[in-house]
């Protein structure tokens, strides 16, 4: 059922860009200079500076490099890109990644990545080929120019954070910091954990048997961090830290839409939530990452 979806969202995306490849090519030679995208407002575009690709033929992956795609001056774009990110859409701590990327390209910084999707419906975060690279069979993981593998998104972000700090998505001062992570920190392991327990404990896109004994050890769990986060946003900010925003607004946008995705009601009275979830994820910056 998640494959269905996703494919019919894929399908209108692919319909899209190749609309958008019969435009005429940039002057200057790379895809990094590609159409600027009018979704955001430097004209930075998410998938412009990534070239994507698939796990199939996942033994390139874990060998030489990744298998090239038939498309004109690749080879300029491989000398560029030596981030390797392996993903799969709508997972939600891929997803929280992906929104990081996007707020800090809307901002003006664009990270330089070469998107692997994973297809964990496919199983394929255990293929021996992605295996070799991370034991721990999930995504998203970061793999860099020297072979490093770097699992957990919140170690990704942080990576990403220190080599490119400006413009923060964690805040900037001893105090900002600890509060937004502070804030990330119980939505993840608090919200989006408990979220992605219980959906794959009813409407399992990886075909996991139902269970009762999850769905009712989670729903209780996440009563109290989320009236919590409720009260937190009942003050009129804007984004979940403040006026700005960060990584916390990542990781509880890919909950939300994670429980979307899976059917997951979450209980009654978070009017806060829900009217900053309603806000955030209209907006330009996440649009094409929030589909659900
Ligand atoms: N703590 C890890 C969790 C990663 C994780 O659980 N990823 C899920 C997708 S959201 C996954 O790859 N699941 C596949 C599996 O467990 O087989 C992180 O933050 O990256």
């Amino acid at each position: 059922m998640f494959q269905e979806r996703l494919d019919a969202h894929q399908s209108v995306v692919a319909a899209r860009e190749m609309r958008a490849s019969t435009r005429p090519a940039p002057v200057a030679g790379t895809l990094n200079q590609s159409r600027p995208d009018a979704r955001t407002p430097n004209g930075a575009n998410r998938f412009s500076n990534s070239k994507r690709t698939t796990a199939e033929g996942a033994g390139s992956v874990a060998g030489q490099g990744l298998a090239v795609v038939g498309v004109a001056g690749i080879r300029s774009v491989r000398q560029e890109i030596a981030l390797k990110l392996f993903t799969q859409r709508v997972a939600p701590n891929p997803t929280k990644l992906e929104l990081f990327l996007a707020e800090k390209a809307a901002l003006g910084c664009v990270i330089p990545l070469e998107r692997v999707a994973v297809n964990l419906m496919k199983g394929e975060q255990s293929s021996p080929a992605i295996a070799a690279l991370n034991g721990l069979q999930r995504v998203p993981f970061l793999q860099l120019d020297d072979g490093l593998v770097i699992p957990e998104s919140l170690a990704i972000i942080e990576y990403f954070e220190e080599r490119w700090p400006e413009p923060s998505m964690i805040g900037t001062g001893a105090q900002e910091r600890a509060r937004v992570r502070a804030l990330e920190r119980s939505i993840d392991s608090d919200i989006l954990y408990a979220v992605a327990m219980i959906v794959h404990a009813t409407n399992s896109p990886a075909g996991y048997p139902p269970n009762r004994g999850v769905v009712s050890w989670f729903s209780e769990a996440m009563k109290r961090p989320l009236a919590v986060l409720n009260q937190t946003l009942g003050d009129g900010r804007a984004f979940v830290a403040g006026a700005r925003p960060t990584i916390a607004d990542c990781s509880l946008a890919a909950a939300l839409q994670f429980a979307r995705f899976g059917k997951l009601q979450l209980p009654d009275g978070l009017d806060h939530i829900a009217a900053w979830n309603e806000r955030y994820r209209v907006r330009d910056e996440v649009k094409g990452i929030l589909i659900f």
